[in-house]
């Protein structure tokens, strides 16, 4: 069964479309101060990296505490806009797909446990309220919504239609 909220497909499927995009077009910031496709992309590889962390402690833990990073501190930090795009998509598609690995072979008691000590209503893209239960499961998907919401941030900078 598939436990990755369709997490390969959509990665798989945007990188066929990413690729086709020109290095010019991809570092278009559409206003000042807003992130282009680059960094849009960059901001995402930082969520895999941040929360493959995340979904690793969870497996031996009964807690869901992540910690948290600035996106912004991030993005700048590390220049995403001085990377080669053919590199980043590469980089986002192939940590993705590790991901989506680890989403599916994650045991189904320790997906669906209930975490009392947890802080989703801080770290998740749709939280959850500090006095509620929460689930790596839900966490994961989380996890694709937040994706899938940047991808349609990205064909919106590019102008490629098809959001999300
Ligand atoms: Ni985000």
């Amino acid at each position: 069964m598939n436990k990755d909220y369709n997490l390969k497909e959509v990665v798989l499927a945007a990188f066929e479309q990413f690729m086709t995009i020109e290095e010019s077009d991809a570092e278009k910031r559409p206003a000042p101060g807003k992130w282009s496709a680059k960094e849009i992309i960059g901001h995402l590889i930082d969520s895999a990296a941040n929360n493959q962390g995340r979904f690793v402690r969870a497996q031996n833990s009964n807690d869901l505490i992540g910690v948290e990073y600035n996106q912004d501190e991030w993005v700048t930090a590390q220049n995403y806009q001085g990377e080669n795009w053919h590199d980043l998509i590469i980089l986002w598609r192939q940590f993705n797909l590790h991901l989506a690995h680890v989403m599916n072979q994650t045991p189904d008691d320790i997906r669906t446990m209930e975490r009392t000590n947890h802080n989703l209503h801080v770290i998740a893209y749709n939280p959850v309220p500090e006095n509620e239960h929460a689930t790596l499961d839900y966490f994961m998907q989380d996890y694709v919504v937040h994706l899938k919401h940047h991808l349609g941030q990205v064909r919106e900078v590019l102008a490629m239609g098809d959001k999300e």
